[in-house]
């Protein structure tokens, strides 16, 4: 496969990691790069498009040689962080505390901090350490049961919205050319030519040919390529509660609080003063059955959540900062990522149509590679993705045979299932916001 620097290379998708692969193109040289998507950046339905993700190292493996890789991806990562000076002023390294009430999630926490290696680690394990998280004194709950680890530093949070739109402006001043909104960003099928795919066609009818081809589609890739049932779109619920000015002095600095079974919030973000809130579980599915009678998980857009969700965050908000537990939301959504069986990564060129370029299957932990994940993506069109990385991320129909669609992949939180949409009854009915509009 040749590849020269003028190639010209089609990326779908400019969410957290096509916005990534085309800033790692144009630093690499790359000079006829295009990026089509259906949402002006940053994309309305992008995962990415929040106002904050948890950065940290965090480990899903208990295999020897997948946490070294992991910590390798890991510390890529955090490379750009703490040193791109295009990603630094975007990371608040505010320290986090990953925490579990029940000995199965504290098992599973084990897993996730590596306490025996990590000597930036303290143990928590009274309500009043927990509370002396934030001396400010607005952890006032009473953290029933709660046992953790707080990371003092070398983790934190990220503004993503902003760190995303900031990857895109970087790439657009280095040649890259963006072509978003529906329908001239809107992909409807790849090219199948040969056995091969050779670009793209969009609503407005537009071919798009290219050399090689980048699939950064998110949760919505499976629906230009069949990904043998490799990828589950799966939604996750997040709530904004909005401070008055005065009060939001008194929470700012505080660390990220994490419980794996129950959820996570963060510091308020300094142009809304909003705290986001995230009501854990094993996420929503919205199963069909596709035209051959295979079951498929179909992403849909809502800008508000179940009412489950809502009672879920203000049960965790009772037990930590009870004085927001029955504030009104002023914001709230669905947010849809593509899970693989493993929860690693899919990234690599596919076998059988070798113009098509695989960066997907970020199974809801992959904001935190915004800074490098398209290097590796690069590397993938460059054939020169290390052997360990590639035995780790490539496409392997193996792992989706007889996928079990229900699978937790070592999720609590909620009814400790994977739900579905079907069975919700009830959602809140919060006034939308359009967050395609920065
Ligand atoms: P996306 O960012 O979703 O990008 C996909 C892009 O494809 C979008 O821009 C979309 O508009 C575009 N697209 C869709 N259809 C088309 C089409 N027809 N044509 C062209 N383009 C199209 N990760 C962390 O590291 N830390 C966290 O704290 C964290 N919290 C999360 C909380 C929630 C609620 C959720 C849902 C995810 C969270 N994640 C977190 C995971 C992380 O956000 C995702 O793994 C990551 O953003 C996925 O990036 P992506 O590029 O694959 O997908
Ligand atoms: O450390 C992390 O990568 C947190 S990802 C945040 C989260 O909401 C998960 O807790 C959830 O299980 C899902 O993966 C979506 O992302």
């Amino acid at each position: 496969m040749t590849v020269s620097k003028s190639s010209s290379l089609l990326i779908i998708g400019a969410g957290t990691w096509g916005s990534s692969t085309a800033l790692h193109l144009a630093r690499r040289g790359y000079t006829n790069v295009t990026v089509l998507d259906p949402y002006p950046v940053p994309s309305a339905i992008s995962a990415g498009n929040d106002v904050n993700k948890i950065i940290s190292s965090g480990q899903y493996s208990t295999n020897k040689d997948e946490i070294e890789i992991n910590d390798l991806l890991a510390r890529q990562a955090f490379e750009g962080w703490n040193n791109d000076p295009l990603f630094k002023p975007y990371y608040h390294d505010t320290g986090l505390l990953m925490s579990a009430c029940t000995s199965a999630g504290l098992d599973r926490l084990g897993v996730k901090v590596r306490p025996e290696d990590d000597s930036n680690l303290v143990e928590l394990s009274k309500p009043e350490d927990f509370r002396q998280l934030a001396p400010s004194g607005v952890l006032r709950g009473d953290f029933p049961n709660w046992r953790g680890y707080f990371h003092r530093s070398g983790a934190g949070w990220a503004h993503a919205r902003n760190a995303l739109v900031a990857a895109v402006k970087e790439a657009q001043r280095l040649g890259v050319k963006f072509v978003t909104g529906t329908p001239q960003g809107k992909v409807i099928t790849l090219i199948f030519e040969n056995n091969d795919v050779k670009g793209a066609v969009t609503a407005d009818g537009k071919i798009w040919r290219a050399e090689q081809t980048f699939m950064c589609a998110g949760a919505s890739a499976g629906q230009f390529l069949d990904f043998k049932q490799q990828l589950r779109p799966t939604a996750w619920t997040l709530v904004h509660i909005a401070l008055s000015p005065e009060e939001r002095a008194f929470y700012k600095n505080l660390p990220v609080i994490f419980n794996i079974e129950k959820g996570f919030f963060f510091e308020p973000d300094e142009e809304n003063g909003e705290i986001k809130i995230c009501d854990e579980h094993p996420g929503y599915t919205n199963m069909k059955k596709s035209a051959d009678g295979t079951p498929q998980s179909i992403p849909f857009e809502r800008t508000q959540v179940p009412k489950e969700s809502e009672a879920r965050v203000r049960a965790l908000l009772s037990e930590t900062m009870p004085q927001l537990a029955n504030r009104p939301f002023s914001f709230a959504r669905i947010c849809w990522c593509a899970d693989t069986p493993n929860r690693e990564f899919i990234i690599d060129r596919h076998p059988h149509h070798p113009s098509l370029i695989l960066g997907c299957g970020a199974s809801g932990r992959g904001f935190k590679y915004l800074p490098s994940i398209g290097g590796i993506i690069v590397d993938a069109l460059e054939g020169k993705v290390p052997q360990k990385i590639h035995d780790l991320v490539k496409w392997d129909p193996e792992i989706g045979k007889n996928r079990n669609w229900k699978d937790t992949l070592g999720r609590f939180g909620g009814p400790n299932r994977v739900m579905d949409f079907h069975d919700v009854k009830e959602w809140t009915n919060i006034r939308p916001r359009d967050i395609s509009k920065l």
